[in-house]
């Protein structure tokens, strides 16, 4: 069986996999930097059903770099070579800190590109698993549990998906791993022989990563995120730039380090051949010649 397992950087997906199979295989982050760099297979067998699992622990995307386009092509490498042998993922695993006050945007791109990459076909097999709870009150925790439920998690729940507390009676409780994992095992079998939308837009419809649900979710945030960035800082120049000319040159340099961000995703997109993606950068940069948008209709589940 095939349990991948995804989520926020920091989220303790590696913590949950190493506390499932009892061993420090999957390795884990003790910094705020993104700690698991690559996919990665480990297995586990069921103590109470014997049955054997085979672990996907992915990097979370993060906030902090641009790296997350490589992140979501190293995902879907994976996703298509496993379709291509007929291996579908029995369970996914999405992980989310309870003690998370707010959704912070790094969690919210997360959660969305997993959305995306699954299909609202898939949604039955996904397990939406809280972590950290030795860190917050009952009371705290299930205040956001509601808020999660009622939220962001909605369409997943009413689709079907789970929702677990893991290590909620202590740390490295390993019952309660082989719990969540139980309830894996026993989900409706029918919906398992299911392929990701990501993986049938990749294979099926012969798409690049950038013109795939997934990938446009990614690529949407990411710019967002720097856009937003650039016009707080020009506006914020532009107050100080007579009273404080010294901390307008420093927001000027800001800027300029910001647009060269833009740019250098520029570059992966092109890289990852995406004339979908170039719409969004045309809005602040030149119009590169030659570039024709191709547009899809395909189904979204
Ligand atoms: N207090 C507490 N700390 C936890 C828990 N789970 C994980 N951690 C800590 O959180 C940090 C990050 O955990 P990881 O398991 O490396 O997180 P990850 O999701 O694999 O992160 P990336 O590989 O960077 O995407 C580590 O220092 C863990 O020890 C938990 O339930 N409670
Ligand atoms: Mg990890």
């Amino acid at each position: 069986l095939l349990c991948s397992v995804m989520g926020p950087t920091g989220s303790g997906k590696s913590t949950f996999i190493n506390t499932a199979t009892g061993a420090e295989q999957a390795f884990i982050g003790h910094s705020l930097e993104s700690c698991t760099q690559g996919v990665q297979a480990i297995h586990y067998r069921h103590p109470r059903s014997n049955r054997d699992f085979v672990f996907v622990d992915t990097p979370g995307f993060d906030d902090t770099n641009m790296d997350d386009i490589a992140i979501l092509s190293m995902i879907a490498d994976w996703l298509e070579r496993t379709y291509k042998q007929k291996i579908f993922p029995t369970a996914l695993l999405f992980l989310h800190r309870i003690t998370d006050n707010r959704m912070p945007n790094s969690a919210l791109r997360n959660l969305t590109v997993f959305m995306k990459l699954c299909g609202a076909r898939a949604f039955p097999r996904v397990m939406l698993v809280t972590t950290m709870w030795d860190e917050v009150t009952v009371k705290e925790g299930e205040a956001r549990e509601t808020e999660l439920c009622n939220s962001s998690w909605q369409a997943m729940i009413s689709a079907g998906a789970g929702m677990f507390r893991f290590n909620q009676r202590f740390y490295n409780d390993s019952e309660s791993a082989h719990d969540i994992l139980q309830l894996a095992t026993q989900k409706g079998v029918s919906d398992l022989n299911q392929s990701l939308l990501l993986q049938r837009e990749r294979i099926d419809y012969h798409l690049h990563l950038g013109e795939t649900q997934a990938g446009r979710a990614l690529y949407n945030d990411l710019q967002r995120h720097i856009v937003l960035q650039t016009e707080t800082l020009t506006s914020l120049r532009e107050r100080v730039s007579k009273s404080n000319p010294q901390l307008a040159k420093e927001l000027r340099k800001e800027i300029e380090r910001l647009q060269g961000q833009l740019r250098a995703s520029f570059d992966q997109s092109a890289q990852l051949k995406t004339p979908f993606l170039q719409h969004f950068i045309s809005l602040f940069l030149p119009k590169p010649k030659g570039v024709r948008l191709r547009f899809f209709t395909i189904p979204l589940y």
